[in-house]
């Protein structure tokens, strides 16, 4: 029987857990990037080459690329856009070239994932990473100072982030900020306040239609070059999966990835399917979406979240939340089963945990609550499996 390839994202030669370390949390693949070269430019075949080289000394594969991150230039279509497109190729074709056949990326605009708490305890101790509705509406209405930005609240919302934005402490602000704007791991880039104001200003003229022609053109410039260079180019879902700070968002559910695929058909259009994100959207049916696109996932993403009546949500243990991860695993195991190359799965950030919690880590990227979710992971996944190739040989008998 089949199994998902169990991999691991890795910050680099400064990420505090090393490549040994990721080999003995048994994974094989390890999830990268070249984070030190600009978004924009290219990266050469012989950088990618050396990294690749040390990845292999540690007894891993360099499985996926976590990204290659489109520009906001190529978003907006506007600058150095068409240079930026060019460069995209070029470095396509030496991922190809090198042999690595899954490049991550996504279509966020100015931001890519968002949180405003990144050490939420949890009543056992560990820590999490936490998106609080209330502070994030209190950021943008009294601290960002958006114009028009009450249009996307009700009166209710202001008024709890009115009351919350009166008890926070100037450090608390001032942290509320950093996480918002700073960049998360991956994000590579951050702003001042001020930077980030003139960021959104960019978008101003750029809604979700024009959002998702300019995504289309991309995909339509970019997709035949990963095809020839056999690569699955795939996109990562928005995080959180909807329209913040007047910012449009267009790969959030079913019927935004439905249309990605009918515009851009080609095998090489692919998707990431990061249960975390698509999860804090009820009606994103996980297991149903998974049956859906099962023939363009080729990198999974496996975590799960806690929603609040408020809108606020939490990151859960791996196997807890509202993610049913049984199903959504069960669902999975069958797409396994059909392909022939094991699908590339990494557990999705993790708690700060035991010794995590006396570590510098990159937030949501701590070795042993990541551990702790690859582990349970990997277990679901070998009872799932296991179960499957008994009722298969009860079927064989029964012939
Ligand atoms: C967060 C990550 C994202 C992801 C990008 C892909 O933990 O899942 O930063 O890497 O959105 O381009």
């Amino acid at each position: 029987m089949k199994k998902l390839e169990q991999t691991w994202r890795w910050y680099g030669p400064q990420d505090g857990v090393s490549l040994p370390h990721i080999r003995q949390a048994g994974a094989t693949g390890v999830v990268h990037a070249l984070h030190h070269i600009p978004n924009g430019d290219v990266w050469p075949l012989e950088e990618i080459r050396q990294r690749q080289q040390q990845i292999t000394s540690a007894g891993l594969r360099w499985s996926v690329v976590e990204s290659l991150p489109v520009t906001e230039d190529i978003k907006r279509q506007q600058g150095d856009w068409k240079k930026h497109l060019e460069n995209y190729k070029k470095s396509l074709q030496h991922l190809g070239a090198a042999g690595i056949k899954t490049v991550t990326y996504n279509f966020m605009p100015i931001l890519d994932w968002t949180r405003t708490d990144l050490s939420y305890r949890l009543p056992d101790g560990s820590t999490a990473l936490r998106f609080d509705q209330t502070e994030f509406i209190a950021f943008d209405l009294f601290m960002l100072a958006r114009h028009h930005a009450e249009a996307d609240y009700t009166s209710e919302q202001i008024l709890a982030a009115e009351t919350q934005y009166a008890n926070l402490s100037d450090a608390q602000k001032k942290q509320l900020t950093q996480n918002i704007i700073a960049g998360l791991p991956g994000a590579e880039e951050g702003y001042t306040l001020q930077q980030f104001r003139d960021a959104l200003a960019t978008y101003d003229h750029i809604d979700a239609h024009q959002l998702r022609v300019h995504l289309v053109d991309f995909l339509t410039e970019i997709v035949p070059v990963a095809e020839a260079s056999g690569i699955h180019l795939v996109v990562h879902p928005d995080d959180p999966p909807y329209p913040i700070l007047g910012l449009p968002r267009v790969v959030s559910t079913a019927t935004d990835l439905a249309h990605i695929f009918a515009q851009v058909p080609a095998s090489a259009n692919g998707l990431c399917f990061c249960t975390g994100s698509l999860g804090v959207r009820p009606e994103n049916d996980l297991p149903a979406m998974i049956r859906t696109f099962a023939d363009r996932i080729h990198f999974l993403h496996l975590r799960s979240t806690t929603l609040e009546p408020d809108g606020s949500f939490y990151e859960a243990d791996h196997l807890n939340g509202d993610v049913d991860m049984f199903a959504v695993m069960a669902a999975l195991s069958e797409i396994q089963q059909k392909r022939e190359l094991p699908i590339p799965m990494r557990p999705d950030h993790g708690h700060k945990m035991l010794d995590d919690l006396i570590k510098e880590t990159n937030p949501g990227y701590s070795a042993i609550g990541r551990l702790r979710g690859l582990a349970e992971l990997r277990g679901l996944e070998w009872g799932i499996v296991g179960r499957l190739a008994s009722n298969n040989r009860h079927k064989m008998q029964e012939k």
